[in-house]
């Protein structure tokens, strides 16, 4: 008697039709022959899979060359097919599911052909964890296999934990020729699927990090209420040993890793990191909000990436203990063996092969490395790793942090008065955009608690679960708004960032545990200079006004912008959104 997990998978075999099936059980033997397989016979246009870099200096590090065309998340290919079309909202695109499933079967038959399906068994969230989900992911590449089991708890333990229910996250993958217009990830929320076809990508194709962890999870939180966001998790302790939990929402590519493994600029204060990318948060049992990390990797932008902005994370993808770390689409220094991209220490190699595999003409103008080429490495291999990264219930969260890239209006740090007035700094926050989806760089975005990409279902309806989770909190995380990228007349950064932003986090802990007053501005509170500890920084002081500048003229055109952004969620937006944006506009006096 099969299992209806076994049944799934053949039912899935019959129509992709592989050579072989093969069930991964997670451990480092079979990472090593999926790397064996990926760096002999499986081959991506005319590079194999890996490439094994120099293990003296980058312990089992192997780079990855993707498809040309296949850099990014597709977010115009992207759909999260809900029965009723407003359920998916104006934040996602939509298909009817019975068409989108047709389309994918259409696409799926026979294209695993001449390959072997791989199956792979994770949880996201430690196994023993209450708010853990048993999953099942199939694919057609190594480079996903063995992306997913730094990413996710990859191990049998999932099988046990499915058993004999049918109730798993499902997920479905084929890199099929890597056509972009044949390209789709497709979600069916209410059937806890993910059918992703055409892109060997993380967020395309690692189906339980954005796929499931934030658009299918965000929608199973609404029903069961907790809430699955774009956040990092860190413990921030103080000179007297005392730990904080923080989480903080950003979009890709703001220094949401950065942040996650800070190293501080301030003597006695240390950051322990536990998650870089996504938070589930549900309220324990003493009314408080409890973080977990449901991953078990980083999957950082390697550009800008240096001893200078990440030392921890140089060190992370240096140490030899998991295997193995993933270079992908990074240039390649053919004299040393080792990975290269913009912004790493020291000078420039000498004749780099660029991240195409061909020769790096320093003449033209491009980049070695993709804008957004990666590492995949895992977390334990940090040495920032809090204790606490296993813990089943998670961590108590004192402050929420929404933030964003703006180079002009928002404050360094802003304190919400409440979490009403929280929940809609969070719906108001834009960013400038970057590399991490194909889409123009440099332009204003409206990103939701950093989630418009990534939240499964009618973001209005998001809203409100926001409001509804603070009233049902008896002991509320305050929430900040935090923005390092403002700029001075000359549109030079005033804030250094990077490491000096403990500086910032300590005036929250300092707000939070009641040690500090704040001063009162149209948007919210903002620090005294005086409690802002700016000991060995050289600022102006009138850059260091500028910082924290609410000028009620620069705010008209953002109050139309983000009126115009409110609008599309008509219907479905709260009242409360509505009262905070008026309340806004009379404190601007707009
Ligand atoms: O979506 S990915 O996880 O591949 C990268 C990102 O946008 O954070
Ligand atoms: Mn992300």
């Amino acid at each position: 008697m099969s299992t209806p997990l076994q049944k799934w998978v053949e039912e899935q075999a019959k129509l992709t039709q592989p050579d072989n099936i093969y069930w991964c059980d997670g451990s480092e033997e079979e990472a090593r022959k999926l790397i064996d397989i990926g760096s002999k016979k499986e081959r991506i246009g005319e590079h194999f899979i890996f490439q094994a870099l120099n293990q003296d200096k980058w312990p089992n590090a192997y780079l990855h060359r993707s498809h040309p065309t296949d850099v990014a998340r597709t977010e115009h290919l992207t759909f999260v097919c809900h029965n009723n079309k407003n359920n998916s909202g104006p934040n996602n695109n939509w298909m009817q599911p019975d068409e989108a499933k047709k389309l994918m079967m259409k696409l799926s038959a026979g294209c695993m052909k001449g390959k072997t399906m791989y199956v792979l068994p994770y949880t996201m969230g430690h196994p023993d964890s209450p708010y853990s989900k048993a999953c099942v992911q199939l694919t057609d590449v190594s480079y996903v296999a063995v992306s997913m089991r730094i990413m996710t708890r990859m191990s049998k333990k999932a099988i046990d934990k499915i058993g004999e229910s049918a109730d798993f996250v499902k997920g479905i993958h084929s890199v099929g020729d890597f056509d972009p217009e044949k390209r789709y990830i497709m979600h069916f929320p209410d059937e806890h699927l993910v059918w992703s076809i055409g892109s060997g990508y993380g967020g395309n194709a690692l189906l339980g990090k954005k796929c499931f962890s934030l658009r299918i999870a965000s929608w199973l939180g609404l029903q069961e209420g907790w809430l699955a966001e774009h956040m990092v998790i860190l413990g921030i302790q103080d000179p007297k040993g005392k730990i904080n939990y923080i989480t903080a929402a950003m979009p890709s590519a703001c220094g949401k890793t950065n942040l996650a493994m800070l190293e501080s600029a301030l003597p006695g204060y240390k950051i322990w990191t536990i998650g870089d990318d996504i938070a589930w948060l549900n309220i324990g049992p003493d009314g408080r909000l409890y973080a977990i990390n449901p991953e078990t990797g980083l999957f950082g932008v390697a550009p800008g990436t240096s001893l200078k902005t990440n030392p921890n994370m140089l060190h992370t993808l240096k140490k030899k203990d998991f295997y193995p770390t993933l270079f992908t689409n990074t240039a390649f220094n053919p004299e040393t063996n080792e990975p290269w991209w913009e912004g790493l220490d020291g000078p420039i190699p000498q004749n780099l092969i660029d991240w195409q595999g061909k020769p790096w003409n320093t003449q033209q103008g491009t980049k070695a490395a993709h804008p957004n080429s990666r590492f995949t490495v895992s977390i334990y291999n940090s040495p920032t790793l809090s204790k606490e990264f296993d813990n089943p219930i998670g961590v108590p969260i004192s402050a929420i942090i929404l933030g964003g890239k703006r180079t002009q209006l928002i404050p360094l740090v802003t304190e919400a008065l409440n979490w009403q007035h929280g929940v809609f700094m969070g719906v108001r926050n834009g960013s400038e955009t970057t590399a991490a989806a194909i889409h123009k760089e440099g332009i204003l975005r409206r990103d939701p608690m950093a989630m418009l990409p990534f939240c499964g279902y009618n973001m209005g309806d998001y809203f409100q679960h926001w409001l509804n989770m603070g009233k049902r909190m008896k002991h509320p995380p305050k929430i900040y708004s935090v923005n390092w990228f403002r700029v001075d007349d000359e549109g030079k950064f005033i804030w250094p960032g990077f490491g000096e932003n403990i500086r910032v986090l300590k005036w929250i802990l300092d707000r939070v545990n009641n040690k500090v007053g704040a001063r009162e501005t149209p948007l919210g509170l903002v620090p005294e200079l005086k409690d802002l500890d700016l000991k060995g920084l050289d600022i102006p002081l009138a850059k260091l006004e500028k910082l924290f500048q609410v000028n009620p003229l620069d705010w008209k055109e953002e109050l139309q912008d983000i009126k115009k952004f409110l609008a599309k969620f008509e219907g479905n937006l709260p009242q409360e959104i509505l009262t905070e944006y008026e309340s806004l506009s009379a404190k601007l006096k707009i």
